[in-house]
């Protein structure tokens, strides 16, 4: 009797469990179809919300940048821009990134389109040859840039992480031609432009703002030639241009074309008849126009030597008849939060004071250090320095650091790759030069791990960070 009861108590329960899952009827479940640029994934064409899976995976990888320049690339799935997203307004997006094993970095994404910390960055910080996922709401419609936000931000982004997710409005977009996806972007290579070969990241430059390339779609000429964007006479042809930046903000302007409708900022006003319209970094917009008279129309960033000079120069193919009321003829042929938004840098402020004045401690040191360390080192080695098996080193008891304390700031400095050994484990990775850090900045932090996590201690000073800056990068390099 006592257990027929509990039986039923058992099965009471349960249902009253089950009621909410009841009435609230499932999400429809979708994969998303991701595409390269310059395609679209076709329109969702559906009418209500549904549980999107989108899956990305991050690669770094060498591609062309110009003619015989190679660099290497940090993308969201495989190009420059990433991977085109279209979903609808109120879809819930179930997003899954993946970092390929071969990386030699963390990354992460921040989606413009997604209302929460960080627009998932918080969410999704990935190791290579790791996933991570998270769950977001598309609330807003609009057109979204999406980019890595790892530390340093700018450089993942200037190495091309970026690309866009589109939020269809309920009711979808008119109904047009053609749909491109093109988005400009700035580059900074230690080379001059055209300088033909492997050509590294130039941090100075991109902090100067100064870009060796200004291009569409992640190289220069990538749609030009054979690889032009097409239409014929008559048909309607809309662009999703966006701005990967880091730095620069674009004049975008078609020769010879006039936008019909501009949906600025990627929000929902239309603005019409537009020449030229402005897309800030980490913005884009939707433009649209009716292909009328048959050329070559010329994609640029109306800041007019970027497009002849520095790469920002793409094709639009229109074929069909000529249209003489219209035109005449003759063809154109032709830190997140990084190391410099710490939001307490007291520390930092009291070290170089103490050092103007002659009066720097230990302890100043190890203060500012601390301060520094946490969102310039930690993205890697970790907050308590215990680094990531197999893939960034331990600075804590390191046998490594502890052999050789002053080889750390050429480390720093020039950064460290090929095989080393770190208490008993190899590591065949890169750590990326850190010299955007001054000399004060670096002896601090140095001063910091010698002194932490049960290191020998000891200190590095400014000077020692200024006689190796000065001299050749033979010290990273003689390492191992
Ligand atoms: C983007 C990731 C990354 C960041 C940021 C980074 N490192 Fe590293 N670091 C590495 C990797 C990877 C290695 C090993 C390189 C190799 O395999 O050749 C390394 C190696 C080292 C080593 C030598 C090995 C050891 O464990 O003793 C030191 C010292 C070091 N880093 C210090 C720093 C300091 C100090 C900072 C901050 C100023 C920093 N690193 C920032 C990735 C990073
Ligand atoms: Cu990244």
């Amino acid at each position: 009797m006592r257990t027929r009861l509990l039986g039923l108590a058992v099965l009471v329960t349960s249902l009253l469990a089950l009621q909410p899952l009841q009435a609230q009827t499932p999400l429809p479940v979708v994969r998303a179809e991701l595409t390269s640029p310059p395609l679209v994934p076709p329109p969702t064409g559906r009418k209500a919300p549904a549980k999107v899976i989108v899956e990305l995976e991050v690669v770094e990888k060498e591609m062309s940048l110009s003619e015989g320049v190679s660099y290497t690339f940090w993308t969201f799935g495989g190009t420059v821009p990433g991977s085109f997203i279209r979903v609808r307004q109120g879809d819930t997006v179930e997003f899954h990134l993946k970092n390929h094993p071969s990386s030699k970095m963390p990354h992460n994404i921040d989606l413009h389109g997604v209302t929460g910390p960080g627009g998932g960055a918080a969410s999704s910080f990935t190791a290579p040859g790791h996933e991570s996922q998270f769950t977001f709401k598309a609330l807003n419609e609009g057109i979204y840039v999406y980019h890595c936000a790892t530390a340093p931000v700018g450089m993942h982004v200037a190495n091309g992480m970026y690309g866009l997710i589109l939020v269809e409005p309920p009711q979808g977009l008119p109904k047009v031609d053609h749909e491109y996806y093109v988005m400009q972007g700035d580059f900074y290579t230690a080379g001059k432009y055209r300088e033909k070969g492997q050509q590294p990241f130039d941090m100075e430059k991109a902090i100067d703002e100064r870009p060796t390339y200004v291009v569409f779609n992640g190289a220069e000429g990538s749609l030009t030639g054979d690889r032009a964007l097409k239409a014929k006479t008559g048909e309607t042809v809309r662009m999703f241009v966006g701005n990967g930046g880091p730095n620069l903000v674009s004049s975008f302007h078609v020769i010879g074309a006039i936008f019909d409708n501009v949906r600025f900022e990627g929000g929902t006003l239309a603005q019409k008849n537009v020449q030229t319209t402005l897309i800030p970094a980490g913005g884009a917009a939707i433009v649209d126009f009716k292909a009328k008279v048959p050329g070559s129309y010329v994609l640029v960033d109306h800041s007019i030597f970027r497009a002849f000079n520095k790469g920002a120069l793409a094709i639009l193919k229109i074929d069909g008849p000529e249209d003489k009321s219209i035109y005449s003829g003759k063809e154109l042929d032709s830190v997140y939060l990084g190391d410099r938004a710490q939001p307490n840098l007291k520390a930092v402020a009291t070290a170089t004071q103490a050092a103007a004045s002659g009066k720097l401690t230990l302890q100043d040191q190890i203060a500012a250090g601390k301060e520094l360390f946490a969102g310039t080192c930690s993205v890697c080695h970790q907050a308590g320095g215990a680094g990531l098996p197999g893939v960034f080193p331990p600075l804590a008891k390191s046998d490594f650091l502890g052999a050789d304390p002053k080889r750390a700031v050429g480390v720093v400095l020039n950064g460290l790759s090929g095989k080393v050994t770190v208490n008993g484990k190899d590591y065949n990775s890169v750590m990326p030069p850190m010299n955007q850090l001054n000399d004060d900045e670096v002896a601090n932090i140095l001063t910091y791990v010698l002194n932490s996590w049960d290191n020998a201690g000891g200190s590095i000073a400014a000077d020692e960070v200024k006689k190796a800056r000065a001299s050749k990068p033979a010290a990273a390099a003689a390492a191992h």
